[in-house]
């Protein structure tokens, strides 16, 4: 059965991020995910609200995720898909034809994203006290 990865920061859990998870372990029977080091989100220019070992704590607990790995750099795919012997990376749309150039290595699969959620709303919603 195949092989599957996919990367993120994967802040404030939230249904985009498992929907994302599980429609990524639906392609496959193994699903490796790349969490994003603090010291990579800051070449991301992202500001997490949870230091990377509690955001890649709450990913490894999903019972879809078979393998949480530290995301360091941009470079690190072409390893990644080779060592973990990949057949499918996925990311959401957003990230659309960023990703092609992996196609000589394991087939790139975009998924549409969850609409109306993502950790920068929940940080915005939070602070104009919508709760
Ligand atoms: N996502 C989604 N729907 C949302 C929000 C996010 O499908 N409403 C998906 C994103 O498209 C991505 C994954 O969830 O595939 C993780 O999103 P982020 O944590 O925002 O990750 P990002 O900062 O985009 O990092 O090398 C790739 C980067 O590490 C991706």
């Amino acid at each position: 059965m195949k092989r599957v990865i996919t990367y993120g920061t994967f802040d404030l859990f939230h249904l985009g991020h498992l929907r994302i998870i599980q429609r990524a372990k639906a392609l496959g029977s193994f699903l490796v995910v790349a969490v994003s080091t603090d010291e990579f989100n800051q070449t991301k220019a992202k500001k997490c609200v949870y230091p990377y070992h509690e955001r890649a704590a709450i990913v490894a607990a999903i019972r879809d995720v078979d393998l949480v790995i530290p995301e360091e750099n941009w470079e690190q795919k072409v390893r990644d898909i080779q060592q973990h012997k990949i057949d499918i990376l996925v990311m959401g749309d957003d990230w659309e034809g960023r990703f092609d150039y992996l196609k000589d290595y394991c087939k790139v699969i975009y998924l549409p994203r969850t609409p109306q959620i993502s950790s920068t709303i929940i940080k915005s919603d939070i602070k104009s006290n919508n709760y």
